[in-house]
């Protein structure tokens, strides 16, 4: 690493403290300067960079009497010590942050005079002209893997000198999942790995601030220049996800449990249902057997396997998740088969999930689902919330649904009812099959008010209303 000097070239540590070698080797700088005839004249002169020629250089101390030296930069007044090269005057190509003169005094006596040169902040911090402004990140990428390290250059430091910059970062994700770090560098970090699944839908494109320090010894006041440089990160889509069991259960749920704004989608596999004929070989399937790569862009292909519930080896399933079945006479009436299907990636076996279907045998499926009975009921009260009683009977309104291909009670028990969705706001049906009423939203209709209730069969698909 490139050590840093300060304005008396010394090797300074990250404090800007000179430190004790480093002192040492200064101090003998000084004792061969004196030895060689010269004493070191600290009269704590300075002049700012670029001041026009016939300006006086500000000493604190006065210096000698009717002094003399050689000099292409200053001149001698009589009084004062005057510019007469502003060209080389400039910070930005001296080699030195100050100027010294050998100063012959009255007496014989000879002084080494050291003028400081105050930097003008003339240049903004520069990016390097090939910065990427797009980075691709792993998703495997770790926390503290720095990502990338863009360098920038200030004009106003002379080229023995590493510029120092503040690097902030702006963007989105920053403060969560990236950060900044170095003063000559900026390098950026990873506070948190980059999950695709998550982030993909979100803007990725980050600011890189420079602010640019005092080039020391400067102007009191210095002005600080910024610049901003802007950057893409594209996260690379990485297999860190199983296969997922269509169409999943999803839910939003804060993920850090801190009430952010951060919530991420949780989903889980896909149940099946399906029913036999007790002397067929067809499966109905409602929702067919499909799991998907949680890795969308991935996409990778899946196999299926049936691990349990299959003793008999009876079902069978293929490449595309569909059952079959091997053998009509083993199974039995009414009987529920519990199968357990495992989907894995065919490229990474590490990728799985699990699910369930249950088939059940049935004897027939002659008949469509179709409501009981009960479809006229009164509400006996003007309570907040009440229970809708049957007409001309003391019993609470219950939607059961009716199925002939279930003797003798002929009651489908896989039936499903639900409201209408408008209706939602005033009325509610219990999974039993009871309805309640929200007397404060229901709609003022003259005393009739009407609910449309669907009822499917879930092994069948089949819907009523
Ligand atoms: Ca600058
Ligand atoms: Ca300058
Ligand atoms: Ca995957
Ligand atoms: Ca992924």
């Amino acid at each position: 690493m490139k050590k840093e000097k300060d304005a008396r070239g010394r090797l300074i540590d990250k404090y800007g403290q000179v430190t004790t070698r480093q002192y040492l080797v200064f101090v003998l700088t000084l004792f061969l300067i004196k030895t060689g005839g010269a004493a070191w004249y600290p009269a704590g002169c300075e002049i700012v960079e670029h001041s026009p020629n016939g300006t006086r250089v500000n000493c604190t101390d006065p210096v000698c009497k009717n002094p003399s030296f050689e000099s292409s930069i200053f001149r001698w007044d009589g009084h004062h010590i005057i510019v007469t090269d502003e060209k080389r005057l400039n910070r930005s190509t001296m080699n030195m942050s100050y100027v010294t003169l050998q100063v012959n005094c009255e007496e014989h006596l000879t002084k080494i005079m050291k003028i400081d040169v105050l930097d003008v902040n003339d240049f903004p911090p520069i990016f390097d002209k090939g910065s990427p402004s797009l980075i691709n990140v792993s998703e495997f990428a770790l926390p503290e893997q720095t990502i990338w390290t863009f360098n920038a250059a200030d004009a106003d430091w002379n080229p023995d000198l590493s510029p120092r910059f503040k690097f902030i970062l702006k963007g989105f994700l920053t403060e969560k999942y990236l950060k900044v770090e170095g003063s000559t560098e900026a390098s950026i970090i990873l506070n948190k790995p980059l999950d695709y699944e998550h982030l993909k839908k979100e803007d990725l494109t980050l600011i890189l601030s420079a602010e640019d320090y005092c080039n020391f010894p400067c102007v009191t006041n210095y002005p600080v220049k910024t610049s901003n440089f802007t950057f893409t990160i594209h996260i690379k889509e990485e297999d860190t996800l199983p296969p997922i069991f269509q169409p999943p259960y999803c839910m939003t749920f804060d993920v850090d449990g801190d009430n952010g704004n951060e919530s991420q989608l949780a989903c889980a596999n896909a149940m099946y249902n399906g029913t036999v004929m007790h002397d067929t070989t067809t499966i109905n399937m409602p929702t067919p057997i499909r799991a998907k790569d949680g890795d969308e862009q991935l996409n990778a292909p899946i196999a299926y396997r049936i691990l349990g519930g299959n003793d008999e080896k009876i079902f069978s399933i293929g490449d595309d998740g569909k059952l079959t079945l091997n053998d009509t006479a083993k199974k039995k009436y009414n009987q529920t088969y519990n199968l357990e299907i495992l989907a894995v990636q065919k490229n990474n076996n590490f990728r799985s999930a699990l699910t369930t279907a249950k088939i059940r045998v049935i004897q027939q499926n002659n008949y469509p689902p179709k409501f009981c009975k009960g479809r006229c009921g009164y509400i006996p009260s003007t309570e907040y919330m009440v229970v809708v009683f049957e007409c001309h009977s003391l019993s609470p309104l219950r939607v059961l649904v009716c199925d002939n291909d279930y003797p003798p009670q002929n009651i489908n028990p896989n039936a499903r009812v639900k409201l209408r969705s408008q209706d939602e706001s005033w009325a509610t049906l219990t999974p039993d099959g009871y309805l309640l009423v929200n007397m404060s939203n229901m709609p003022p209709r003259g005393g009739l008010s009407n609910v449309e209730v669907t009822a499917m069969d879930l092994e069948t698909n089949e819907a009523t209303i």
